[in-house]
């Protein structure tokens, strides 16, 4: 048997580790935080015939009734970085003090440490995902991976050049529900991860993708399943997807990211800072305050270029890193 995270990490690409988060106190605020967001969102879009009753519902029919309404970018007012396009002074994102607390949460940093070594800072390529069941979900967003599936893809692929190959970056995958196969689980393929870059391409919505997966008969591939206070670390090259959210319950979840303090975060100009370091001057963001000024400061640096951030694809010449050709 494997000793300890790294080794397991190391050896298979990720590691699932069971307990570490409590619900109520480490989950909850920020299901809390979404259902006040819904609430603004009724008063905002719903008629006044109907506010009431909307207000009324539970989380899960509120968000779909939400969703029925058809709200451009829905999805945004719940992620937790800034749009990757189309930014303007009123941008917003899911920046609550819950949110910060999570990233700095010592029991997560403890367990990412374990891989990263003392000198760590939060990488900004993170997401919220809230998964309807599938039939729900509006046709053009099935395979968008903040509603939907999520496409192959390897995370370094979407971080910038510098980023890409250069940064040592751990995913921490974050349930808010049981996640099982059922309701979509994320899928690994196996060892993936000792294959370094492959080349992606652009997928729906933008997104980047690994294409040509579904052709290899004997790829072995390993569901991702987790309990609400496990959490899930992934290296940066590990191929993984999501499948279809078939249940008739919501999957909820987020995904941190953390690097080792002084390398790229790979998505300038959005904030990285130090949440663990040896010398504690070092961690100059201490306060929910200072971390939402940061975010201000580089969406004030992007208003012009009405772009965030890109993502140049993982391409290399000729289809020597194609995965059909890797496998
Ligand atoms: O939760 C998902 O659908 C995908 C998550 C993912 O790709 C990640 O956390 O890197
Ligand atoms: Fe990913």
């Amino acid at each position: 048997m494997y000793k300890n995270i790294k080794q397991k990490f190391d050896k298979n690409g990720f590691v699932r580790i069971k307990k570490v988060l409590d619900y109520k106190l480490d989950l909850e605020p920020i299901l809390n935080d979404m259902a006040f967001i819904m609430n603004r969102l009724v008063h905002r879009f719903v008629s006044k015939k109907e506010k009431k009753k909307v207000l009324n519902l539970n989380f899960k029919k509120k968000y779909s009734y939400l969703v029925r309404l058809g709200i451009p970018e829905l999805d945004q007012y719940f992620n937790i970085r800034l749009p990757q396009n189309n930014i303007t002074v009123d941008s917003d994102f899911f920046a609550s003090q819950s949110i910060f607390t999570l990233i700095k949460n010592k029991k997560i940093i403890e367990k990412v440490s374990k891989i990263l070594g003392t000198e760590i800072s939060s990488n900004p390529c993170q997401n919220s995902r809230i998964k309807q069941p599938e039939k729900g979900v509006a046709k053009k967003n099935l395979h968008d991976g903040l509603v939907g599936r999520t496409p192959w893809h390897q995370d370094a692929g979407v971080m910038n050049k510098k980023g890409q190959k250069g940064t040592e970056l751990v995913t921490c995958w974050i349930p808010f529900t049981k996640t099982r196969i059922e309701n979509g689980c994320m899928l690994a393929v196996k060892n993936s991860h000792k294959l370094g870059l492959v080349n992606h391409d652009t997928g729906s919505k933008g997104q980047v993708e690994i294409k040509g997966i579904k052709s290899i008969d004997n790829l072995q591939t390993i569901p991702l399943e987790a309990d609400v206070g496990d959490i899930i670390l992934l290296n940066k090259y590990l191929i993984h997807c999501s499948l279809p959210n078939k249940s008739k319950n919501f999957r909820i979840s987020m995904d941190l990211r953390f690097n080792k303090s002084g390398q790229h975060s790979g998505r300038d100009p959005l904030p990285s800072f130090v949440v663990k370091s040896k010398n504690k001057k070092n961690i100059k963001v201490n306060t929910y305050k200072q971390w939402i000024t940061l975010w201000e400061k580089s969406k004030n640096k992007c208003l012009k270029r009405k772009w965030t951030y890109k993502y140049p694809l993982p391409t290399f010449k000729g289809s020597k890193r194609d995965i059909t050709n890797i496998i």
